[in-house]
């Protein structure tokens, strides 16, 4: 972080100790993605979200925009609350390669240099997503069903960031009940290659990052309804198989997009979840976590608590079991959040307003944390 930096850091109210921090930032990194060792701890921020995070063993972190980097407000941000960056969508293999044999890594070079300059750790996000998948290797996968070519694409991404990444989700959103009585997502690798595809994702990405956690991320967990049961279900059935079979899988991403709209959280449902995987032995990390809203109809005060309230109820369960090491929202600014694109109008679900004044989300945030 440079010294201009710091001085909008300032005006975005950072605390004295934070800035004395921030300065110990070792601004000796190059901004080449040449292997450096993997870092060990990140900056001690000595306020915010991280900070808070930090006294129990955990992390705190959010997903970014290559673009948004440039950002001052988010820049501040990140210095005050986060220990961790996750590139919202710069590491998804369409991102990286939307044409035939060429990779071009600029953007995500960018969050990875950003996260070295910082002392932030890398979400390694995503290797596998039906999402993400670019027109030319959706159509290799069809025609040719080998799975070397979903290898290869491990290998450019993983050798390339893996001294920064200490946490990759492997796969990503493998369940879908509805699709068939497996409850696996009948998605294209499950078409070209079987059940067995998601072992062989996890065993590629064991030859690349062995060292590193590897995680399955998924998302509708949450509320009580006999879907998202199913969904809860399905996952642990699936992690229990992987485990019995000794597949190198480290832990589970909740993604934890909550949802007014919903009804009620299933306590129940998520205490027992996060129990079993306990049980198994595996991580538990919240990876997305934001919050739809309802209503976006009522006084602005109303809405960021009914956010908070649902954030703080979520995470007090969650909370309760030691091997939940980190918490990531789906950004900090409601302008940039995905649900803003997606539902055409604002939606008030991250810790940050789109002029970057902390919400009631971010103190229930913290609350929850200390
Ligand atoms: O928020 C992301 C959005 O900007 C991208 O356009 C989209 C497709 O790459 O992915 C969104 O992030 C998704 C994440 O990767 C997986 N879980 C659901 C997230 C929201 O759709």
């Amino acid at each position: 972080m440079n010294r201009r930096d710091l001085i909008i850091g300032a005006s975005a109210a950072i605390a004295a100790g934070e800035l004395a921090a921030c300065s110990a930032v070792d601004e000796t990194h190059t901004a080449g993605i040449s292997p450096q060792p993997m870092p060990k701890s990140s900056i001690q921020r000595t306020s915010g979200l991280s900070s808070a995070a930090s006294r129990s063993g955990r992390y705190f972190g959010t997903a970014v925009q290559a673009a948004g980097l440039n950002d001052s407000g988010l820049r501040a941000a990140l210095n005050r609350d986060c220990s961790s960056i996750t590139p919202e969508w710069a590491m998804k293999w369409d991102a990286l390669a939307p044409s035939a044999g060429s990779y071009r890594f600029d953007e995500m070079d960018r969050v990875a240099d950003f996260a070295g300059r910082h002392g932030l750790a890398l979400r390694g996000h995503t290797l596998l997503w039906h999402k993400s998948v670019p027109t030319w290797a959706a159509g290799l996968i069809a025609r040719t069903r080998e799975w070397q070519h979903v290898e290869t694409h491990f290998q450019r991404v993983m050798t390339r960031y893996a001294s920064r990444v200490r946490e990759w989700d492997v796969i990503n959103e493998p369940i879908e009940p509805n699709d068939n009585r497996s409850g696996l997502r009948n998605n294209q690798f499950l078409k070209a290659f079987g059940p067995d595809y998601i072992e062989w994702a996890f065993w590629s990405a064991h030859k690349f990052a062995p060292q590193a956690r590897k995680m399955v991320n998924e998302y509708g967990l949450e509320y009580r309804s006999d879907y998202e049961g199913q969904r809860r279900l399905t996952l642990l059935r699936l992690l229990e198989r992987l485990k019995k079979k000794g597949v190198p899988i480290d832990g589970v991403g909740l993604q934890a997009h909550l949802d007014l709209r919903k009804g009620a959280l299933d306590h129940n449902g998520i205490y027992g979840m996060v129990r079993d995987i306990t049980a198994m032995g595996l991580k538990v990390v919240v990876t997305e976590l934001d919050v739809v809203e309802a209503d976006t109809g009522l006084p602005l005060q109303q809405r960021d608590s009914l956010v908070a309230d649902e954030t703080r109820r979520y995470l007090d369960i969650v909370l309760q079991f030691p091997n939940v090491i980190g918490i990531n929202t789906w950004g900090m600014n409601d302008g940039h959040s995905w649900l803003r694109a997606q539902r055409g109008r604002e939606n008030r679900g991250l810790p940050y307003d789109s002029n970057w004044r902390a919400k009631a989300m971010r103190n229930s945030i913290h609350a929850a944390l200390a």
